[in-house]
């Protein structure tokens, strides 16, 4: 049976793939041949895209059909009208006309933050944003979830984030010369699957079966060392990850084992650095003992730890993690601080860095080289949001607010356009942006599934899924350039974004404008041609577009551009980095300057701020059986659910003491709202802790046992994170912790409603 069947290349973000599917629709999905450690996350690719939550046709939400559009608390709880494609498109083109013509560009918000899917020309947001621009621009957003706090902070200190994230250390130079990685943050395998726009070969998820150095885990979660590993866990109390930085900083400054010749030649500000970790001005050192106190670490171990870094070629890595956080910024600048006291940032494998264990692209050593992309034009419209402030712009249109150094305004947002992401998934307190959602006159949705946002949405526009359409997929350090064949028929009246999107343009008087006169297939031919001509004019050959095509993918062309820090560190005169000083910043005058006690000029402990919703300290980490909310009803998710909802770890001292079990059904809640979540009691979480990671589908419904209250019937942390930023700097989204209380569920446990479409019957 099996020879009969006609595999076809495709890929996603957690690996590229083959599929294949029998005559009774049965999909198959293989690993590409050439990955050595695939991810598991393709089990949950079969489930998922044919599934009863996709969108089949165009639907409305019955209140805005009737009422037409404006501010209402209705959305999220209504249901849904299937009309046909040319009234879909014909209303949401008079309302983007309306609405530019009424109020302006501005308040169109199309920022569309979201992962969508792999495929470098179907990539929803591009499209997105490429039709926005054709209509006269949008208001839009900035940096992203995953490292926005460093990338407002980084260029400060080192000139840009790609100094440090697109010039990694691969993980066979750490093998040939690092003795010790310490990772902040641990290095957790199930990262690796994930490189943004694809990844062949995951060559860090096979790194980690046997690094070859010495490793230190600093986490509060036993699963962020590798199996095997044999390494050293510190189980940090979360949160406090400076305080111990601090502690080794202080250690090996009064030892006298800081590289003072490496401080003066390659970084400025040491020495302010220094009077604080010496307690200058405060009085307080910054002493073992002093962190041992606040992150839960014996200060005998952060001596040990000390000595150990100084012995020989050392990695200091922060994961991403930890600036997604209130005070983000700080674990990520002590870290790096650290790092230059060792003297050893742009040496093979020593120094800092920022992201192993979080992406499978850092430590990856396939090449690096500019994809093909889709042009995405110019937008006319200044204005933007940093991106994780996306309730505060819908809740408070003239508001003012700090960023980087700048004052900026929130502007009038009357309509909300989204495609290829899911807010109701990544953003946090969604009791709130529920309100947020309320504002608008008008949100449209793009989208593949029924999430949440769908849900939250009065347009909902069908799109194809990848295996739907034909694409080209790869992503930055990618081994292979893959030939994504259409495997599957549109799923119901499902269209690609780029024909939703057209649809509109035509509406708009924008069509040639938006489509170029090119069917997807022309774009993909035209895309590819013009990457292969820059590439040949570098002297690297490749293959046909129709050759590539047949064969499936190819191979990239060898590019490894040289990292910066190592020109940097040779001579930091010829290569100084883009800071004010061209050198490392341990201090920044620049930040200093803009007076922020959130984030002052050099690395410092500060506690968090927010209010202390409960006893225990919640980690809402990235899940290990999906990405984010996408697969979330396919096998490998589903499997992991404990009685039906997402489970939540909790240690067995803290489970006792609230009479909880293994398998129980648990009410998670604090002052922003509640969930149920499945119990599992293990000691590999830190008392004190539980760790309940994103991605369940928020399914809100009233509480069956407090009459009056909602909760998320399915697991969603983000009804518990506080909508704050992680400073005034980036204004980054610090979703990782909350404070919460945990509780045995003692009321009957709703059906989820999430995984049924919210249609009126026909
Ligand atoms: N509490 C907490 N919250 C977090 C985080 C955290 O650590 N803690 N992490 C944050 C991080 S790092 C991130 S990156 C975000 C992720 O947040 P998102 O990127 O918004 O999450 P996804 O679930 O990947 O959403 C992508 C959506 O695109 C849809 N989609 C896929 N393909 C297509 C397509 O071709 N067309 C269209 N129109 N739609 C498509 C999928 O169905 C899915 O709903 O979450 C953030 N949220
Ligand atoms: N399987 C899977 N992999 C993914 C994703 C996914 O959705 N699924 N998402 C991808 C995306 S978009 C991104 S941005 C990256 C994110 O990469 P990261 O942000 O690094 O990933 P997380 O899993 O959120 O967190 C990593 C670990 O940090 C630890 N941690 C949390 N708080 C603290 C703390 O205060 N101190 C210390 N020392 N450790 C702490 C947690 O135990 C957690 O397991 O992951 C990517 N990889
Ligand atoms: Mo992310």
């Amino acid at each position: 049976m099996t020879a009969e069947r006609t595999w076809l290349p495709s890929s996603s973000h957690w690996g590229a793939f083959r599929a294949a599917t029998d005559a009774d629709g049965t999909l198959h999905v293989e690993p590409h041949p050439a990955d050595p450690a695939p991810s598991p996350l393709l089990g949950n690719v079969p489930g998922t895209v044919r599934h009863r939550t996709r969108v089949q046709r165009p639907a409305i939400r019955r209140g805005w059909l009737d009422n037409g559009p404006g501010p209402t608390d209705a959305r999220g709880d209504e249901e849904f009208v299937e009309v046909s494609w040319d009234t879909a498109l014909d209303l949401v083109a008079e309302q983007l006309d309306r609405t530019r013509r009424e109020h302006g560009n501005e308040a169109i918000f199309g920022g569309s933050y979201g992962w969508s899917s792999a495929g470098r020309f179907h990539h929803a947001q591009s499209q997105l944003h490429r039709f926005h621009n054709t209509i006269g621009g949008y208001t839009a957003s900035r940096n992203n979830y995953s490292f926005g706090t460093s990338q407002a902070l980084l260029p400060h200190l080192v000139g840009s984030t790609g100094v440090l994230l697109d010039h990694a250390d691969s993980w066979q130079t750490l093998r040939e010369h690092t003795d010790l990685v310490v990772a902040f943050g641990g290095l957790p395998g199930k990262n690796l699957s994930i490189a943004s726009g694809g990844i062949t070969r995951h060559t860090g998820s096979a790194a980690l079966r046997d690094l070859g150095t010495d490793l230190v885990v600093i986490s509060p979660l036993a699963d962020d060392i590798p199996t095997g590993s044999g390494a050293t866990w510190l189980p940090v109390e979360p949160g406090t990850d400076v305080a111990l930085q601090l502690g080794l900083a202080h250690t090996l400054l009064t030892g006298g084992h800081h590289d003072q010749e490496f401080l003066d030649r390659c970084c400025t500000g040491f020495d302010v650095f220094a009077d604080y970790l010496l307690g200058e001005h405060d009085g307080t050192a910054k002493s073992a003992e002093w962190a041992a106190a606040i992150c839960g670490i014996a200060a005998a171990d952060i001596r040990a730890l000390a000595a150990r870094m100084t012995a020989g070629r050392t990695l200091i890595t922060v994961s991403w993690s930890l600036q997604r956080t209130e005070h983000g910024e700080q674990p990520v600048w002590a870290g790096l601080a650290l790092a230059a006291m060792l003297g050893q940032i742009g040496l093979p494998g020593g120094g800092f860095g920022h992201g192993y264990g979080s992406m499978a692209s850092i430590g990856d050593d396939a090449p690096a080289l500019r994809l093909p992309t889709l042009p995405m034009g110019h937008n006319p419209v200044p204005t933007f949001i940093p991106v994780a402030r996306i309730a505060d712009l819908l809740l408070n249109p003239g508001q003012q607010y700090d960023y980087d150094g700048r004052r900026l305004t929130y502007p009038d947002i009357r309509l909300v356009h989204w495609a290829g992401g899911n807010p109701f998934h990544h953003h946090q307190d969604l009791n709130r942006l529920r309100r947020a959602f309320g504002r608008p006159d008008t949100v449209v949705v793009q989208e593949t599934h029924w999430t949440a946002t769908a849900r939250h949405a009065d347009v909902v526009l069908p799109a194809t899924v990848a295996l739907e359409r034909e694409d080209v997929g790869a992503g930055y350090r990618d081994s292979h350039l893959i030939a994504m064949h259409q495997v599957l028929e549109p799923f119901g009246e499902a269209r690609n974004d780029y024909d939703i999107l057209a649809g509109l343009a035509q509406r708009l008087g924008v069509h040639e404008e938006f489509t170029q006169g090119r069917t997807p297939r022309e774009w993909l031919v035209h895309l590819y041609d013009q990457w292969r001509g820059n590439l040949a004019a570098k002297g690297h050959d490749i293959p046909t577009f129709a050759e590539f095509w047949a064969a499936g993918d190819l191979q990239m062309p060898d590019v490894h551009p040289q990292a910066p820090l190592r020109a940097f560190r040779a001579d930091p005169q010829r290569n100084p980095l883009r800071t004010p000083s061209g050198r490392i910043e341990l201090f920044s005058e620049t930040i200093e300057s803009f007076g922020y006690p959130d984030c002052p000029g050099h690395p410092v402990w500060l506690p968090p701020q927010q209010q202390r919703g409960g006893p225990l300290h919640l980690i809402a980490n990235q899940p290990a059986t999906r990405l984010h909310g996408q697969g979330d009803v396919g096998a490998l998710s589903q499997q992991a659910k404990v009685a039906g909802r997402e489970a939540i770890r909790i240690h067995p001292r803290d489970a006792a003491a609230r009479g909880i079990s293994d398998g129980d059904v648990v009410r998670v809640f604090n002052h922003l709202g509640a969930c149920l979540a499945g119990a599992r009691v293990t000691e590999d979480v830190r008392p004190g802790v539980v760790v309940l990671p994103t991605g369940a589908w928020f399914d809100p419904q009233p509480d069956p046992v407090r009459p009056g209250e909602t909760l998320c019937a399915h697991g969603n942390p983000n009804v518990l994170t506080a909508d704050v930023p992680s400073s005034r700097l980036s204004q980054g989204c610090s979703g990782q912790h909350a404070y919460v209380e945990v509780e045995l569920h003692t009321g009957p446990v709703p059906e989820l409603r999430c995984s049924t479409p919210p249609l009126a019957d026909s």
